[in-house]
Formats: structure tokens, C-alpha cells, sequence
């Protein structure tokens, strides 16, 4: 019996839409997960891995030309095109409807709908949101039950009149050129037509706790950001709580669980989120975050018991592997990880390979899909549906020039600039072109729901009415060197600059202020055990004005999109930047 009238009648009417042979609903149950598997494994959906060395897992392959979001396939559909804004691709709803309505139409013929009800945060929290995913793919039912907490804690959780976010999706023929990721602000509606890939399907993920919450957050007064959340525990036991911005595959997961370096003896780390941070105003006036997800989707290649043995020890059992290189002992293995690749398997593209053979075996945003329960340094905070108090917001991302190791801004409107002002260098978690730097605000770029100027005014009233606000920060952990060598070892070593945040908090750090903020004095740092020179640190730390005034060419022309519906506070911070830049040449 399904109590909520409004889910019933939606799920009969797509299930006349895309005439699925059989329809579903997942309990979210472990004989459950047990029967799906084997199921996809018969068909070959999912392939085995060893259940002695990987208990628990499994091996997923998606399309060749489906390994990524495909952010010019993705739309926001709300009445009016500027609600949408410059930086979304925008399409009509009644457009949309009845384009890919089409496509879904007798799509799931001789295939099976699984009604997937999932909650994003935890069951009964005031603050948690539900949805409910129409998915013709295994794989997704699966992972999702990793990602979200879903099934019958869902389906109970949702009340008789409660609102829910209408989520469909199917596979379709997984051609690039039928392929539509839509998101329906005003009707609380997502559509993925065509694709079989994470983002572009979870669509509890990037679809609903971005895209739509970000909307929602913007009606309803909090916000919704592609965030980490992690807590530092100093050695006197005290633990700080951290947020930061990375755009994706810039080192969110990583830094959300790493481990402290042995010259750093007392400090530890607790993971509470690794990609979306919902954020609200506490009672007591500061920001209260939380981790909508129960699962981490990492990016596979570079993780290793070296760089992120947390990561690692996270995804040894019942994980997901998609686009990996498949050992012929039922094993898995990827560049970076660290260890002798198998000698011989199938590369991510399915075919046979060897270490031999020249080829990548694993696709460069190949993922693991992990219970964050098994985190071995997961928050005991991290299920709180009050969420974590932030005392630091940190923004950043890929620069090899330009941005210093960190820097401190000036108040809450500079550092909502300084967010907004982000950019960094593309990776492989989107299609297109690697390593080309673009300006990605609060690395929201890819991810808001509606027009981004918009959001920047989210951002900036917000801030009186946060009455203990976090400091925000910026950070690069990516800088070269003139022969293109990173200037900072990174991984857990990136404590030495959240050990200074956190001081800095404290009013316990020393600082030299510049034109862009305050940046580390070089003894400010602790980098005690760290092997590296005067010279690195004296680059990592070095502001170059004239490479400044450049950048803010650059801002502007990104800016220049929105015309007048820019905050006028942003150009009083740009000419502001320019003052101070022109006064520290002199
Ligand atoms: P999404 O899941 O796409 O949102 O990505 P993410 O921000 O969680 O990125 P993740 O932590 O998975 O890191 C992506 C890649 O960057 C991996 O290959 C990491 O090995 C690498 N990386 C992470 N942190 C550092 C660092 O401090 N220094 C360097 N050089 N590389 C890093
Ligand atoms: C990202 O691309 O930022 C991710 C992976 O976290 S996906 O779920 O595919 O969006
Ligand atoms: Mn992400």
C-alpha cells in the first residue's frame, strides 16, 4: 500500500510512458541486493570479482562514450530562460517534456522499472529531502542504495502529502546523440534519458542535492554546495569543522579523510562528507553542515595506500568498481594505485590488456562507490541531522600558476568573491577538454540549478544573517614549478595549511596581509618532518600583482555574462583588488 497518493499515481503514469515488461519496488533489503546481483550478473551488466580478496564487490564497464557528465547534454528546464541564466544550458519545459517524453516513451519495453524511494540525509531529519528514482539499470539500483539510504526506510519516511523529487531514468539506447540530463526546478523533477553514467544517473547525486537543492536552499533560506565536510582534531582534543569547494576531481575526497603526516603526531581527521555539504543557519547563529549522502563515488586512479589508504580501506568490500581495469584474477587495478598491475586483464574499454600493451587500464575518472559507514575515520557526527558547526569554508582548485598555497580572506562578502572567483584547471570527470583553466564559481559551475548571478546574491545575504560566520579561505595544493613539477607534496601533507586555518581561527597565526588576502608568513606554517626547500615555499606563497591584474581581466570578462544582474558588491571588490594590487606594486 502506498500512502502517498501523488507517488502512486506518478508511478503509474511513467510506467504507461516508457511500458517497463515488469515493475519493481525496492525494499532496499539484503536478500534484495543479493537477488539484483545475481540477476546482473547473468546478463553481464555487472561481471564478479574475487570474493576472498574483494568480498562483497563487483565489476561495473559503462559505454565507451559514457564515462563522464556530460555537461552540454544537461539542462535546466524552468519557465522563464533567464531563471536559468547565462552559464546553464536552458530549454523550455513544454519543449522538454514532449522531446524527450518521446524518447522515453515504450523505452523500458522488454526491461524491468525499479521504483527506487530514497531519502537524502537521514530518515525523519527536518531537514532531509526524498526522492524517488524510475531506473530501467541494475547498476543503478544498486548504487544508489550505497549512495542514499533508500527502500522501505524511504517509502516510510515519506509522509501522505509530503513532497518528493520525481526522478526517471533509463539507459534508452546510451546514444550521445539521444542523451538529455533535465532538471525541472519548478516541478520538483529530474529526467536522464540515455546515459548509464554516475553523475549523469544517481540522481540523487549532482541531480537532486545540487541542482534542485540548490534551488531549493535559494527559496527556502540554506544552501547546497559541492563541499566536503571534514573535522580536525588538534592534540588537545579540540575538533574544527572544515568545508571546502574543490571542483571535481580536485581533491575533495582526499582531503575529507586524510592521514595526518608522522611529524604531526596528536592530530586526527574525521570524515563527514566527501562531495555535497547541505548548509544551514544554526540557532546560535554559525553554519551547521551535513553530508546528504551514505556512500562515496571517488574517483579511482591516484588512490592509493600511499596517497588515501582511508579511501582504499573504505572500498575493499562491498564497493562497486566502474571502469577499471578488470584482473584476470578477479581483481581490480588502476594507474596510481600503487601496486604491480595484474598481468593481464581488460582495460576499461573492454578489451584485452596487458602491462605490455600501451594502453590505460583504467579510465581517468574511473570510480569506486563505497559505504561511507566503513570509513575507517568516519565522524561519529556524521549521521547528525543537525549536521556539524563550520568554523572555516575553504575554497579552491587545480592552478598551476597564480593562486598561492593559501590565503585568508578579508570577511564573508570578499570571501563569497573570492569564491566566485574561482577557477581552475578542467579534468577528466566531465567530457571535454582536459587541463584548459575555467572559471568554475564556488565550483558550482557545473551544478547550480538556476541562474548563477542569483546564487552570488544567495551567497551575500546570507551573510548578515550568519551572526558567527566561518572564515573562508582559498587554497591550491596544485602550483608548478617552471619545469611543470608540483611545488607541494599535497595528500596529507595538506594539514600543514588546515593546521594554519584552523590557527588562524584561533587568532594563533601569524599572517602578512596582501591585496588578496592574508597570506601564511613562511614560519607561520608548520613544516616540521617536511623535506622541502626555502625556494618551494617562497613560490608557493609568492603573490605576482601584474599576474593578478591579468586575472582580474579574466574575472570580468567571465563576469561580463550576467550584465546587470552581477551584485554590484562584486565590482566594488574587483576595483577594490585593483587598488590594493596597484598600491603593493609601488
Ligand atoms: P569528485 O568526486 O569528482 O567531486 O572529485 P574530488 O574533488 O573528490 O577529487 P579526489 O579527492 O577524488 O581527487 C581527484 C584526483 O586528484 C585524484 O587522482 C587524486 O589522487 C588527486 N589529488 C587529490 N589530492 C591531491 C593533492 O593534494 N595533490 C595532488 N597532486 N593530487 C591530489
Ligand atoms: C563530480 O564529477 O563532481 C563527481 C562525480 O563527484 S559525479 O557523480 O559523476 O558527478
Ligand atoms: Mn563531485
Amino acid at each position: 500500500m502506498i500512502r502517498n497518493k501523488e507517488a502512486a499515481s506518478w508511478v503509474e503514469e511513467m510506467t504507461a510512458l516508457c511500458k517497463p515488461d515488469k515493475v519493481v519496488w525496492i525494499d532496499g533489503s539484503e536478500q534484495e541486493r543479493q537477488r539484483l546481483t545475481e540477476e546482473a550478473l547473468g546478463t553481464c551488466e555487472l561481471l564478479p570479482l574475487d570474493e576472498q580478496k574483494l568480498p562483497g564487490c563487483v565489476y561495473h564497464r559503462t559505454a565507451e562514450n559514457d564515462v563522464a557528465r556530460t555537461e552540454h547534454l544537461t539542462f535546466i528546464c524552468c519557465r522563464n530562460e533567464e531563471d536559468a541564466g547565462p552559464t546553464n544550458n536552458w530549454m523550455d519545459p513544454q519543449e522538454a517534456y514532449s522531446k524527450v517524453g518521446a524518447m522515453f516513451d515504450g523505452s523500458m519495453r522488454g526491461r524491468t522499472m525499479y521504483v527506487v524511494p530514497f531519502i537524502m540525509g537521514t530518515a525523519g531529519s527536518p531537514f532531509r529531502k526524498i526522492g524517488i528514482e524510475l531506473t530501467d539499470s541494475i547498476y543503478v539500483v544498486l548504487n544508489m542504495r550505497i549512495m542514499t539510504r533508500m527502500g522501505d526506510i524511504a517509502m516510510n519516511d515519506l509522509g501522505e502529502n509530503e513532497e518528493f523529487t520525481k526522478c526517471l531514468h533509463s539507459k534508452g539506447e546510451l546514444d550521445i546523440n539521444r542523451r538529455y540530463i533535465l532538471h525541472f526546478p519548478e516541478d520538483n523533477t529530474i529526467w536522464s534519458y540515455g546515459s548509464g553514467y554516475g553523475g549523469n544517473v544517481l540522481l540523487g547525486k549532482k541531480c537532486l542535492s545540487l541542482r534542485i537543492a540548490s534551488y531549493m536552499g535559494l527559496h527556502e533560506g540554506w544552501m547546497a554546495e559541492h563541499m566536503l565536510i571534514v573535522g580536525i582534531q588538534s592534540p588537545d582534543g579540540e575538533i574544527t569543522y572544515i568545508a571546502a569547494a574543490f571542483p571535481s576531481a580536485c581533491g575533495k575526497t582526499n582531503l575529507a579523510m586524510l592521514i595526518p603526516p608522522d611529524s604531526m603526531p596528536g592530530y586526527k581527521v574525521w570524515t563527514v562528507g566527501d562531495d555535497i555539504a547541505w548548509i544551514r543557519i544554526g540557532p546560535d547563529g554559525r553554519l551547521w553542515a551535513v553530508n546528504p549522502e551514505a556512500g562515496f563515488f571517488g574517483v579511482a586512479p591516484g588512490t592509493s595506500m600511499k596517497t588515501n589508504p582511508n579511501a582504499m580501506l573504505t572500498a575493499s568490500r562491498n564497493s562497486i568498481f566502474t571502469n577499471v581495469l578488470l584482473g584476470s584474477d578477479g581483481t581490480v587495478w588502476w594507474e596510481g594505485m600503487g601496486v604491480e598491475p595484474p598481468a593481464e586483464g581488460i582495460d576499461w574499454r573492454g578489451n584485452p590488456w596487458t602491462p605490455q600493451s600501451g594502453e590505460k587500464g583504467s579510465n581517468p575518472n574511473a570510480r569506486f562507490t563505497a559505504p561511507a559507514s566503513q570509513c575507517p575515520v568516519i565522524s561519529p557526527e556524521w549521521e547528525n541531522p543537525q549536521g556539524v558547526p563550520l568554523s572555516a569554508i575553504l575554497f579552491g582548485g587545480r592552478r598551476a600558476k597564480l593562486a598561492p598555497l593559501v590565503y585568508e580572506s578579508f570577511d564573508w562578502s570578499h570571501g563569497t568573491f573570492v569564491g566566485a572567483t574561482m577557477a581552475s584547471e578542467t579534468t577528466a570527470a566531465a567530457t571535454g577538454a582536459v587541463g584548459v583553466v575555467r572559471r568554475d564559481p564556488m565550483a558550482m559551475l557545473p551544478f547550480c540549478g538556476y541562474n548563477m548571478s542569483k546564487y552570488f546574491r544567495h551567497w551575500l545575504d546570507m551573510g548578515p544573517k550568519i551572526t558567527n560566520p566561518p572564515k573562508i579561505f582559498n587554497v591550491n595544493w596544485f602550483k608548478k614549478d617552471d619545469d611543470g613539477k608540483y611545488l607541494w607534496p599535497g595528500y596529507g601533507d595538506n594539514l600543514r595549511a588546515l593546521d594554519w586555518v584552523i590557527r588562524r581561527c584561533k587568532g594563533t597565526a601569524q599572517a602578512q596581509e596582501t591585496p588578496i588576502g592574508f597570506v601564511p608568513t613562511k614560519d607561520s606554517l608548520n613544516l616540521d618532518g617536511l623535506d622541502i626547500s626555502d625556494d618551494a615555499i617562497e613560490k608557493l606563497l609568492e603573490i605576482d600583482p601584474d599576474a593578478w591584474v591579468e586575472e582580474l581581466g579574466s574575472m570580468q570578462k567571465f563576469f561580463d555574462q550576467f550584465g546587470y544582474d552581477l551584485p554590484e558588491e562584486f565590482m566594488e571588490q574587483q576595483q577594490e583588488l585593483n587598488k590594493r594590487l596597484g598600491r603593493w606594486k609601488r
